[in-house]
């Protein structure tokens, strides 16, 4: 299917480069699946590229979650994904001033060289957001930055004023590629989309197909619901690989999304 008809507004009002790189592949794999690949060692994340990759259009990492972490290891990593045709996207949440963030963005993890996405918080204001470009730039390197507008976890300080605020500063910056809403709620998903409007993405942890209680205060909505309610991509972790059978797991899960997004 052409990523146009599939996407409608999305696809033309979206500007960022990335955006349309990943509604590319969405249809490619007909998926809107992001893998939340939240295991300890290489070896693991390899693995679970080679099994599910198929059905992921992202690979979201916890790069400093990796034990014995070292850039020639993680190195296997980053080709397996590009060898799946995945985004590579570090969930790093960014949170401090601009310059401290740009250097975060090297260092031990040098996220800059391989990361096409990462994530980070609004809370000290929009410079980190210029922090984290300029250190793409040092690198000549395009990336695209998700501001967290919202969370998933029970008892999250991010109030409707503060993701107002957020929605302001990504608006205002060609860097970033849109948010990270709430999957586990409906509601606030359909409220966070009528703000942002066609022109940004939204991303959304908090979907597993079964609605059991997420352990340590996560919640959980269902992923066609929180694609129905504006949601872009679904970012799924324990769904896929804590999962008995992440192949069947990974293609429930682009299915009901893929679908979701057809009749959206
Ligand atoms: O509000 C949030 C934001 C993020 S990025 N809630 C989240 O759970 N996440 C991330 O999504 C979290 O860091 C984890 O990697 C993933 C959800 O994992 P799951 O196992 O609950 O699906």
């Amino acid at each position: 299917m052409k990523a146009e008809d599939a996407w409608g507004p999305r696809w033309v009002n979206c500007a960022h480069p990335l955006s349309h790189e990943f509604m590319r592949v969405a249809c490619e794999k007909e998926s809107l699946v992001v893998l939340a690949a939240d295991l300890p060692t290489v070896d693991g994340i390899v693995q679970l590229i080679e099994d599910v990759g198929e059905f992921v259009c992202a690979l979201k990492t916890h790069v400093d979650m990796v034990e014995g972490f070292n850039m020639e290891d993680w190195s296997k990593v980053v080709d397996a994904a590009r060898s799946k045709g995945m985004l590579l996207f570090e969930d790093r949440k960014f949170a401090d001033i601009g310059r401290v963030a740009q250097t975060q963005m090297g260092g031990l993890y040098d996220i800059r060289s391989w990361a096409d996405l990462v994530t980070s918080h609004s809370i000290s204001g929009p410079d980190v957001v210029d922090g984290v470009a300029a250190a793409w730039d040092e690198v000549e390197r395009i990336g695209g930055i998700l501001l967290l507008a919202q969370m998933s976890s029970s008892g999250n300080l991010l109030a409707e004023g503060y993701t107002e605020s957020t929605l302001e500063i990504g608006n205002a910056s060609p860097h970033v590629l849109g948010y990270i809403g709430n999957g586990s709620s409906v509601s606030e998903l359909e409220g966070l989309r009528s703000k942002v409007g066609e022109g940004r993405m939204i991303w959304t942890p908090g979907v597993n197909l079964s609605s059991e209680e997420g352990v340590l205060g996560q919640r959980y909505g269902h992923p066609a619901e929180a694609v129905l309610a504006g949601s872009d991509a679904i970012i799924v972790g324990s769904g896929i690989h804590k999962s008995e059978d992440p192949f069947s797991s990974a293609r429930e899960y682009a299915s009901a999304s893929w679908g979701a997004l057809l009749e959206r």
